[in-house]
């Protein structure tokens, strides 16, 4: 009896404890839940929400180390995701054709330095630069220098407005796209019209575009087609290689009078096509006229095949 009491007191005491940590594990845990669907909340807000989405969902169904790293940052993109901003250094006049500096310092929200990058797609940075009027395109990776510091010195064709999409994946935590704008000086030359064909040479290649969908509407899935020709042979090109880790690279931007990182689009190529034909999956996010931009490399060298189109 004198040995039973002291075991009770204790039992119910320790009952007492665990049932009061078990509140205090599902308060944790609610908690929890609540963090990260904000976060969720917030990086679908955030610039690099659906169209990254999208991507992701053209690197699914791949089986390069790579995109099985890329998987895995989809899902940590629930739970973390840091704010970061990319702010751009560029001299206060900057002359048409004429190499000039170019710094991008990526912070988070508090300004401090984000120093640690995920190398995706073969580089830690990758900057799209394009004119507004969407007549100049170029990929291009500055070089991290330190202390979220990357560093390139391009030189842009003409007078104008031009926006940057700086693309990188701060170590461990979402892929984003930050944007910039900076202005060339000098006088504005008027646009070139636009030019609408579906098939155009760039040097010895010929590139057809087609999609797989007569129409092509907002928000439905739809593959994209480029059919790649030797112009000299007028035969599917036999030297297609890899570029950047992949058969080939879509850049897709919405003409717009401001840009936004809504208005940008990366895709990958999908694998397995037959010779000469490179395939993306994705849709856009609303009607209007985008400009696409894809990317190949024969032996070595980059191809950039442009075209229009009309999104209904
Ligand atoms: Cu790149």
């Amino acid at each position: 009896m004198n040995r039973f009491i002291p075991t009770f007191l204790f039992a119910s005491s320790l009952f007492l404890f665990q049932g009061c940590s078990l509140l205090s594990k599902t308060a944790d845990a609610s908690d929890q839940e609540q963090q990260s669907m904000e976060h969720h909340d917030m990086s679908n807000m955030d610039e690099d929400s659906s169209h990254h989405d999208m991507n992701n969902m053209n690197m699914d169904g791949e089986s390069t180390p790579g995109n099985s790293h890329h998987d895995m940052s989809n899902m940590q993109e629930e739970t973390v995701k840091t704010e970061t901003e990319a702010k751009l250094t560029v001299p206060d006049a900057i002359a048409p054709n004429q190499s000039f500096p170019l710094a991008i310092n990526i912070q988070d929200s508090a300004g401090n330095p984000v120093s640690n990058f995920d190398i995706s797609l073969e580089k830690r940075m990758h900057l799209i630069v394009v004119s507004d009027d969407l007549e100049f395109f170029a990929h291009i990776h500055p070089k991290y220098t330190d202390q979220g510091q990357f560093d390139i010195e391009p030189s842009l064709p003409k007078a104008g407005n031009y926006t940057l999409f700086s693309d990188y994946k701060p170590a461990g935590d979402a892929e984003r796209v930050s944007l910039m704008h900076l202005s060339v000086a000098g006088t504005k030359e008027a646009s070139a019209k636009i030019d609408k064909s579906s098939t155009k040479s760039f040097g010895k290649t010929k590139v057809s575009f087609s999609t797989d969908k007569e129409q092509i509407k907002a928000n439905e899935p739809l593959t994209l087609k480029f059919d790649i020709q030797d112009t000299a042979t007028n035969t599917p090109v036999k030297d297609l290689q890899p570029y950047l880790g992949k058969t080939g690279h879509l850049i897709i931007v919405k003409q717009s009078n401001t840009l936004t990182s809504e208005d940008y689009i990366h895709a990958h190529a999908t694998e397995g096509t037959a010779l000469g034909k490179v395939d993306f999956e994705t849709q856009f996010p609303e009607p209007g006229k985008y400009k696409l931009w894809g990317q190949f490399n024969r032996n070595g060298k980059i191809i950039t095949a442009d075209f229009w189109v009309n999104v209904l």
